[in-house]
């Protein structure tokens, strides 16, 4: 069955790979999955076509035969649910690669998120100053965190799982502020995300739409 994503048709990163396609990209390239995607304008995202595959008018969203799936977490969860090379065999080991995509998406997400908003929306506002150091020691702790975690292991739990590769898509967004760099077992924790063969197709593919004449 053909699965289509959607993207932007034009990321306003310029193709760095920020924007969530490229974690599907990825789930996709690493499972062997040929696809297809269609992009769509910022103002198509808020049309009733696409209003209907996605409720909050966003990409990426996920078509295979019937089934029509928004949500990274849900579509790279469905990804390694129905094919090879993301979750492990053994139940417990699966059980932590899903923990992992969870905590990618829940507890790590959303202090780098806090901080683009801090930086690009609320930017302007006079209170901004004052609140940036704070957004900025919230992702701090948990960088520490984590960095204390994966000790000095390749990956979260054993083998390359989604959770490394939610993980890894979510800690890429804090490249260019600089954070990343103060965690070297992060930062080559993320490069060796970078380096797998299906994260440079993902990166490759999604940058080609965005250099594209
Ligand atoms: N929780 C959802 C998921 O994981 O799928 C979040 C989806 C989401 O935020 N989609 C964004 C979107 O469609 C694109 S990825 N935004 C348009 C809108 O809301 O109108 C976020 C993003 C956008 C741009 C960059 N960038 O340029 O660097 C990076 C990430």
């Amino acid at each position: 069955m053909t699965i289509t994503i959607t993207a932007f048709e034009r990321s306003p990163d310029g193709g760095k790979g920020l924007a969530r396609d490229t974690r599907v990209r990825w789930a996709l390239e690493e499972a062997g999955r040929p696809y297809e995607v269609r992009l769509v304008s910022f103002k198509a995202m808020k049309e009733p076509a696409h209003l209907a595959l996605h409720p909050f008018g966003q990409i990426p969203t996920y078509e295979e035969g019937g089934l029509a799936l928004f949500e990274t977490g849900a579509i790279v969860f469905h990804i390694a649910e129905r094919h090879g090379g993301l979750l492990p065999d053994d139940a417990d080991a699966r059980a932590r690669a899903i923990m992992w995509m969870f905590a990618a998406l829940n507890s790590v997400e959303p202090a780098i998120l806090d901080l683009v908003i801090a930086k690009f929306v609320e930017g302007d506002k006079p209170w901004s100053k004052e609140r940036l150091p704070l957004v900025v020691d919230r992702i701090r702790d948990r960088l520490r965190q984590l960095s204390a975690r994966l000790g000095d292991a390749d990956w979260l739990d054993g083998g390359f799982s989604a959770g490394d590769l939610m993980m890894v898509s979510v800690l890429l967004r804090l490249k260019p502020s600089g954070i990343l760099g103060e965690f070297p077992s992060l930062a080559a924790y993320v490069a060796r995300g970078e380096a797998r063969p299906a994260y440079k197709r993902a990166f490759a593919a999604q940058l080609a739409v965005n250099t594209a004449g």
